[in-house]
């Protein structure tokens, strides 16, 4: 089987999370970097259904919009529930990761220097609805007793997270135990340690 490609900018951004879910499950990904000098030049651009990245390629089928790429990659490697219920479960949780993840990108390329007090001092209201969330699944993930596409998406936010504010979890043991339990997963672990994934900037302006 040929390996996935993924397109995006030299950022780990919108596409940690979907990293993360293809080296848990072993699989290979090609990256292709694209710089903003390139981009700039609109020809890329043309050809991605809503004029952004992250691309996804799985052999002749070309994914735009990450959180459907996460949701591909959840159903083609069993990590989107154990039936229908959980699946909308997930997707329930997916969906309040984005919202959470959308605050941080607008933080973080629009309002970081006047910003980041009022963002972290509401912060914790909205990481108690994860962690209520979890304590009811009682598994260590989000929904069921497995992982999925949700878990990796919260799992690469809480990484953000933790370097925007290394205490940001510091009342969540739910969230801090999932970071606990991904960080040591063998494959996710040698990720996080590989010079590669190290070396990629979080963000594209140097905050973070
Ligand atoms: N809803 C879409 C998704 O989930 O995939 C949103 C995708 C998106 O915002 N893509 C941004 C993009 O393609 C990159 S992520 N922007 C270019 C454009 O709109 O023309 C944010 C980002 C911005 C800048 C850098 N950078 O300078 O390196 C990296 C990442």
């Amino acid at each position: 089987m040929p390996p996935y490609t993924a397109t995006y900018f030299s950022v780990k951004g919108r596409l940690g999370a979907i990293k993360i879910m293809l080296a848990d499950k072993g699989q290979e990904l090609k990256e292709v970097h694209v710089t903003m000098e390139e981009w700039q030049k609109g020809d890329l651009k043309a050809t991605c259904v809503f004029g952004q990245m992250p691309k996804l390629e799985d052999g002749d089928l070309v994914l735009f919009q990450s959180n459907a790429i996460l949701r591909h990659l959840g159903r083609s490697h069993g990590a989107y529930g154990k039936d229908n219920r959980e699946a909308s479960l997930i997707d329930m949780m997916n969906d309040g990761v984005e919202d959470l993840r959308s605050k941080y990108i607008k933080l973080i390329y629009q309002e970081y220097d006047t910003g980041k007090e009022a963002y972290l001092k509401d912060l914790p209201n909205i990481l108690c609805k994860f962690e209520t969330f979890m304590a009811k699944s009682n598994s260590g993930f989000l929904v069921g007793k497995e992982v999925s596409f949700a878990d990796y998406n919260l799992f690469d936010l809480m990484l953000n997270h933790l370097v925007l504010c290394p205490k940001s979890l510091d009342n969540f043991p739910k969230l801090s135990d999932l970071v606990k339990k991904m960080s040591a997963r063998p494959k996710i672990r040698a990720l996080l340690d590989s010079e590669a994934f190290k070396k990629i900037p979080i963000n594209g302006n140097g905050k973070q």
